[in-house]
């Protein structure tokens, strides 16, 4: 039976993030993905000014209530930007109303990076994102969005694996049995993930490409998700979500494009359904 997915983001009409990204490489691993837009940007908020915005808060639960009389099942519910806490109730209680006992969901905290909470968010929502991730099975914090979650202040790495550890704990502790961490790195050559899948923990760290390219982290857990439904182990999944990752970010880097644009994960698209077969055998 094919797989099925509610990704419920925004859609960013350019700048390749979110739904623009999530359907594409989900797609290209058989997956269906059945979508609920939470906003209309004309750009995503990453070095753009002057975006347009169009709040779809109130559309989303009756999207979810007429999904709900045509008794339709998803075998996952992934989550990742919110503009507001008012969206996070919503998708708290869209969870609720979407769970089925053998489902997933996932929830990827956008909402920080290097270091810094994104301007447009106020101080306190790393706690509502918090409260969101008690239902996932599955998170996606990088270091940031990780030190939020769990209290700390956010430092630099490099990072020593027991200061990883203790993260990765913590995070579990706050409900999700499986946790990815990204930004993980442990010199200046080398950047990756750490995989904390219920108690087992597994590094996987490529050579480190300069430059912060947009939309990277939706690419990531986007595959990650894809992989994990078709039936790959988590850390196999991180292993192909970041092969996709790096690559597509390289032939950005190549190509000269500006970081705001997301990158060229499409002519990729074909090479990860690929890996994901050969990851099977
Ligand atoms: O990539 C995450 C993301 C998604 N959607 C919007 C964003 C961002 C990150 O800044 O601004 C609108």
């Amino acid at each position: 039976m094919q797989k099925r997915v509610a990704a419920i983001h925004d859609i960013s009409c350019f700048g390749k993030c979110s739904l623009t990204v999530a359907l594409p490489v989900i797609s290209a691993a058989g997956i269906e993905v059945s979508v609920i837009p939470t906003a209309v940007l004309s750009t995503h908020t990453g070095g753009f000014t002057g975006f347009t915005y169009r709040d779809l808060t109130d559309d989303i639960l009756p999207v979810v209530q007429h999904w709900q009389t045509l008794d339709l099942k998803f075998d996952a519910i992934y989550s990742g930007f919110l503009g507001s806490f008012k969206q996070i109730d919503i998708m708290a209680e869209v969870f609720g109303k979407l769970r089925t006992p053998g489902n997933l969901i996932l929830v990827d905290p956008v909402m920080a990076d290097n270091g810094k909470l994104y301007s447009i968010f106020p101080s306190d929502f790393p706690e509502g994102m918090k409260k969101l991730c008690a239902y996932a099975d599955i998170i996606v914090p990088n270091m940031t969005e990780a030190a939020l979650l769990v209290g700390d202040a956010y430092h630099d790495g490099p990072y020593d694996k027991r200061c990883i550890e203790d993260i990765l704990k913590r995070l579990a502790d706050i409900g999700p049995q499986r946790v990815v961490l990204t930004g993980v790195y442990f010199d200046d050559a080398e950047l990756g993930a750490a995989i904390y899948d219920r108690g087992e923990i597994t590094y996987l760290l490529s050579p480190r490409i300069e430059g912060y390219y947009h939309g990277t982290g939706d690419l990531f857990a986007s595959a990650l998700l894809a992989g994990v439904l078709d039936g790959l182990t988590l850390a196999d999944s991180a292993g192909a979500a970041i092969k996709l990752t790096v690559e597509s970010i390289e032939r950005t880097r190549q190509a000269g494009t500006d970081v705001r644009f997301g990158v060229n994960f499409e002519a990729g698209l074909a090479g990860f359904a690929a890996e994901l077969k050969a990851r099977h055998s």
